[in-house]
């Protein structure tokens, strides 16, 4: 089994890079630092190497020493792991560091995963990241203590919205149930993911909003935003994520997207669904990715030409 093919290969390493995507999320750097941590536990040299700094919401994750952005310094890793990365686009300015590794490894759960390493696990049956990795630690003959256990219930709680997403399965609830018994601080994690907004985000909310457009008969939900939003407001780029789901909730709505046009000039489109359009393989149709019902890509048309094409791409499917 490919899993215990993982196994070997990090028991065999002693120098081992993990990579979490681009803009990593809760699943993303929760998985990456829980692994980070066991492997630290079996006596291995290990980093976390990510594209940008952590987001402030994540500030708290356990294990986040281990962690540092690229600076294009080091690139001699036995192994490197890519972790929650759909393809090598994801791992941006770290594909150097993932090329130059003699053994590579892939762990995920995107149904777009291009299988692009040497060691291939992607189980789109998880719901994160992290239910892959509380197993692959057990695997390993690592205890997932308190810190572990933060991290991938942090990882975990991310991906389903708190289990209330279609990907929420028995399976995540026991993962969930074991890491509750290794004595987390449940109210506390859940507080900080979700109930910790600061107030240049809840203005940025608020022109969000104001700028959201509803097509389609009420089926469609779109949001753009600008410089000039995240300006006016004070945001950080980082707290433009989940204002997609801000459309998605409204009753009626099937499809929300969220553009977000960067200053380069391209733009970064989330989708969300909430029907039975799968809005991963839109995305794929311009070299993105993602699940059924969350999805994203990016592309370099302008923000009018790019709104228009990805509205004849989901009246198709509607
Ligand atoms: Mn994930």
């Amino acid at each position: 089994m490919v899993l215990d093919k993982i196994v070997s290969a990090l028991n065999n390493s002693r120098k081992i890079a993990i990579l979490p995507h681009i803009s990593a999320d809760g699943d993303a750097l929760g998985s990456s630092l829980a692994l980070a941590l066991a492997l630290a536990q079996l006596g291995k040299s290990v980093k976390v190497i990510l594209e940008e700094d952590i987001p402030q919401v994540y500030n708290f994750l356990p294990g986040r020493h281990m962690s540092e952005v690229y600076a294009l310094k080091e690139t001699s890793y036995d192994t490197v792991v890519a972790l929650d990365t759909g393809d090598t686009d994801r791992l941006g300015k770290r594909l150097e560091i993932f090329r130059c590794a003699n053994v590579t490894i892939n762990i995920d759960h995107h149904n777009t995963n291009s299988g692009f390493a040497f060691h291939n696990y992607v189980s789109t049956d998880s719901s994160a990241v992290g239910e892959i990795i509380f197993s692959l630690v057990k695997m390993m003959g690592v205890n997932p203590d308190q810190d572990i256990s933060t991290c991938l219930y942090v990882a975990i709680i991310t991906d389903t919205g708190g289990f209330r997403y279609s990907n929420t399965t028995p399976l995540t609830h026991r993962t969930a149930a074991e890491l509750i018994e290794n004595g987390i601080n449940v109210a506390g994690i859940s507080q900080l993911v979700f109930d910790s907004t600061s107030y240049e985000k809840v203005r940025l909310l608020g022109s969000a909003i104001q700028a959201l457009e509803l097509l389609e008969n009420g089926k469609v939900a779109l949001i753009s935003l600008t410089d000039d939003m995240l300006r006016s407001t004070g945001a950080k780029e980082e707290e433009c994520d989940g204002i997609v789901n801000i459309g998605r909730n409204i009753r009626g709505v099937e499809v929300a997207a969220m553009l977000r046009q960067w200053e380069n000039g391209e733009i970064k489109v989330n989708l969300r669904s909430s029907s039975k359009v799968d809005v991963s393989a839109i995305a794929s149709s311009y070299g993105g990715g993602g699940h059924k019902k969350a999805a994203g890509y990016i592309t370099k048309a302008g923000l009018d030409a790019a709104k228009k094409k990805l509205l004849d791409d989901i009246r198709e499917v509607l």
